[in-house]
């Protein structure tokens, strides 16, 4: 899929240990049914060979709903399985390094912890950010502080790539960071970890919809 035509409206990055026993296809495939617009396959604890594996798996059920695979960390395995782009930390491996493994079409996303951040990843060529957290969360606690939407809002007035606004959200603030600039909103417990991901995924969608309304 070219970069151009990615929806990020509803973001679902995957985590096989908040998903209560279910398997990530079963999220997935709720979660689609409901109306997620992008999936990032995020694994931190399997083998490579299971990240793999995983990663062929979630691109073909992806492929039947036109959407988006983007791969966490692992530029490697983004390519070898022609996944549509891969997702990098500041810890992780440098873009510029990226762009020389990747194919051209590869999408990039880079994690923006500051306006600093998010400038920079602008300028070395990202094709989106991750503002990262909005707010403090559980999922991820390795984090700098939550940048809050008065942040993200900020990052928006210097920045013209998609921002995909990630880190504690949920139906009662996803349409908050809307209207402060993201064209997106990423989450991992509020679909993975819901009793009901495919209901979830049906009311951050229509929140997302919402609250671009003028
Ligand atoms: N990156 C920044 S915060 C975060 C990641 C992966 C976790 C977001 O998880 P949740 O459950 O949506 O708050
Ligand atoms: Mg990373």
């Amino acid at each position: 899929m070219k970069p151009e035509n990615i929806d990020y409206s509803l973001y679902l990055v995957t985590d096989r240990e908040l998903s209560r026993g279910r398997t990530t296809q079963q999220i997935v495939e709720a979660a689609l049914r409901g109306g997620i617009t992008c999936v990032q396959l995020r694994e931190k604890t399997c083998s490579t060979r299971e990240f793999i594996t995983q990663a062929l798996s979630i691109k073909d059920q992806l492929k039947r709903h036109n959407v988006p695979l983007i791969i966490n960390d692992r530029v490697d395995i983004a390519q070898a399985v022609n996944a549509d782009g891969v997702h990098l930390g500041q810890s992780d491996m440098p873009i510029e390094m990226a762009k020389v493994i990747l194919k051209d079409s590869m999408i990039i996303g880079i994690s923006a912890e500051s306006l600093k951040d998010a400038v920079q990843a602008e300028k070395d060529g990202a094709d989106y950010i991750g503002v990262s957290p909005i707010f403090a969360t559980p999922t991820k606690t390795d984090t700098s502080p939550p940048l809050g939407p008065e942040g993200l809002r900020e990052i928006r007035k210097s920045v013209k790539i998609p921002l995909v606004a990630i880190g504690g959200l949920n139906i009662k603030n996803a349409g908050e960071v809307i209207k402060n600039g993201a064209d997106g909103v990423a989450v991992v417990s509020a679909i993975v970890a819901a009793d009901d991901p495919e209901k979830a995924a049906r009311e951050l969608i229509k929140i997302v919809q919402q609250a671009r309304r003028p």
